[in-house]
């Protein structure tokens, strides 16, 4: 199903969220997440704001924010709205099923409350999937499971643990929405590709960090949404100017997948 539009595949795919978000990427043109990786409340509401217009979904860290409160959801689920982008925190849940449960709807992020995915590593098994639906399947939320990470040295990148990955999400599909991968994993269910470690000037960071290109993700490995940090955002950079420069290569190596497919 890579090979059919996004369009197509928004009308087919089971994941509610899912349907929600490749709807978006059509309406707007953009298959683009920034990674808010700001520091304060500020900071986050600002940029937000600034590369609303440009992406499809909004990727945070809330627990980096040095003066998180309540209305920061508030605004940041308005700011939402304004702009018709979705919301992921990249919580990157790893403990047992009953810790998890915890972690997702309660504690002082209420996360499952007004994020729209988050994810987990499967590490635990299966329970991790389990006790993050028990909290977020009823609020209608989606979950993305790290099958791959950016690293350079990452150990998820086995063809072992990868294929787990997919066998969990096969199975959960009522719930697991897609994957953190730098490719497409599976034909045999349509799920959603979210690729970070994209960049089109630097190689990577000094701890580990890898940068492809939106060309390499989205055309050739078949990924639908490039994940964008520093390069927007970074000493130097004009949020602006970067969010509208990665939301048309993002496409761009879109329409090339289509018309290679074609
Ligand atoms: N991220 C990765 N690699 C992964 C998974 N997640 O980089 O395998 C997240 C990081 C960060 C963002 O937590 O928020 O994607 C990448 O930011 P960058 O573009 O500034 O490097």
């Amino acid at each position: 199903s890579s090979s059919l539009d996004y369009l197509e595949r928004s009308k087919r795919i089971s994941s509610p969220v899912a349907k929600e978000l490749l709807q978006i990427m059509v309406e707007k043109q953009s298959n683009l997440s920034v990674a808010a990786d700001v520091k304060t409340k500020q900071e986050l509401l600002e940029l937000a704001d600034q590369v609303g217009p440009y992406i499809c979904l909004l990727k945070t860290h809330i627990d980096v924010i040095l003066d998180f409160d309540a209305d920061l959801v508030d605004q940041l689920t308005k700011l939402a709205e304004k702009h018709r982008f979705m919301i992921f925190e990249d919580r990157k849940f790893a403990d047992i099923g009953n810790t998890v449960r915890m972690q997702y709807g309660a504690g002082i992020y209420r996360i499952a409350s007004w994020s729209h995915f988050t994810n987990c590593h499967i590490i635990p098994g299966e329970g991790i999937i389990q006790g993050l639906k028990e909290v977020g399947a009823p609020l209608g939320r989606g979950l993305l499971l790290l099958a791959e990470m950016s690293t350079v040295d990452s150990l998820a990148n086995t063809p072992q643990y990868t294929a787990k990955n997919v066998e969990l999400a096969l199975k959960h599909s009522d719930f697991v929405a897609g994957f953190i991968a730098s490719r497409r994993l599976t034909d045999e269910s349509d799920f959603i590709y979210m690729t970070p470690g994209v960049g089109l000037d630097a190689k990577g960071d000094a701890l580990g960090q890898q940068y492809r290109s939106p060309t390499q993700i989205i055309t050739h490995n078949r990924s639908d949404i490039i994940i964008v940090g520093r390069a927007i955002y970074g000493p130097g950079k004009d949020p602006v100017v970067e969010a509208q420069r990665y939301q048309r290569a993002g496409w761009e190596a879109y329409l090339a997948r289509l018309s290679s497919a074609a």
